[in-house]
């Protein structure tokens, strides 16, 4: 008799178990990190709302899953969520390159702007690949690491320089420097072993990878502002009943928003990390920005030209 009630309750336990869905969330940058803060709030809000249905695991800085086989996966299926740095999907369709280009959008309320002007064109094409556009965090402006001041780019003339995306290949190509893709956990070691000897990135990334163990200067060009993207398989999506859909959107709303009201605290918080180790903090001289000016503008129109009715529209959305 004993028996039969524990199995009746084991039978009951698993039952009730194999409604909770289970979903894996791989993402690409550590915990310290803005994007990785808001992800982890985001599972939770879902798995608190859909009081516990929908229970989403994240594993964080490229865990479970490397950054370049994130979007991949998602689009596969082998995870049902992901996220992922924008500009690495540069090269599959242009749309995607909004995110890289120096001096289009360079504070958080012109990315913001920006990002509503791409949002469309990058939602269809994620829809094509069977992912649907959840929510986008931005990363702090971007700025320069070098060792050594830079008043005009002549001072980084021939240097080699981390590229994280095809656009900032491109970027270093146009600044004379020589472009070698790093992906970020791998840049303490780039530097220490001399591939690398400067970047393009934000505070946030510098105070991760204890910049001032390899630079000495940090120039605050701040180029442009890339963001993070959270995508969800469609397949994987449409299974889940309406509420639980609903919740989802709702805590991505959510997880936006907080991207766009936090992203420049933590840029102060993190800039402030580099000056405390003794990083030399300076804004660029005017000749810098007139040359990372015009670079941009080039790269604009580069941009434009690879299709001109799709970023066409992006552009003028977003001029408008
Ligand atoms: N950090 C990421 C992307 C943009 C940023 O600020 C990186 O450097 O890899």
């Amino acid at each position: 008799m004993l028996k039969v009630t524990s199995a009746l309750l084991i039978g009951g336990l698993v039952s009730t178990a194999s409604y909770a869905d289970k979903w894996h969330m791989p993402t690409p940058y550590g915990d310290g990190n803005l994007q990785t803060q808001i992800a982890y709030e985001f599972a939770q809000e879902i798995k608190d709302k859909s009081e516990g249905n929908l229970d989403i695991t994240v594993h964080s800085g490229g865990s479970l899953v490397k950054h370049t086989e994130i979007p991949r996966s998602v689009k596969s299926g082998q995870v049902q969520m992901g996220e992922l740095f924008l500009g690495i999907l540069g090269n599959e369709n242009p749309v995607y390159k909004h995110d890289n280009i120096p001096f289009l959008a360079t504070t958080y309320e012109e990315a913001e702007k920006l990002w509503e002007a791409a949002k469309p064109s990058v939602a269809k094409q994620l829809d094509k690949d069977g992912m649907q556009l959840l929510y986008a965090v931005a990363w702090p402006a971007q700025s320069l690491y070098s060792k050594g001041s830079i008043n005009s780019l002549a001072d980084i003339q021939g240097a080699k320089m981390r590229a994280y995306s095809p656009s900032t290949s491109r970027l270093a190509d146009l600044m004379g420097t020589t472009p070698t893709t790093i992906q970020n956990p791998d840049i303490p070691q780039a530097f220490s072993t001399g591939i690398i000897q400067a970047m393009v990135t934000s505070p946030s990334t510098g105070v991760d990878s204890q910049a001032w163990d390899y630079v000495t200067h940090f120039t605050d060009v701040r180029a442009w502002i890339p963001k993070n993207i959270v995508v969800v398989n469609k397949r994987a999506f449409r299974r889940l009943d309406k509420a639980t859909q609903q919740i989802i959107l709702d805590a991505a709303k959510n997880a936006e928003q907080k991207g766009w009201t936090g992203v420049a605290a933590r840029a102060a918080k993190d800039k402030a990390t580099l000056i405390e180790k003794g990083m030399v903090v300076t804004d660029p001289t005017a000749k810098l920005v007139e040359e990372l000016q015009a670079i941009g503008k080039t790269m604009t129109e580069e941009w434009l030209a690879e299709d001109p009715k799709e970023v066409g529209a992006i552009l003028s959305r977003y001029q408008n």
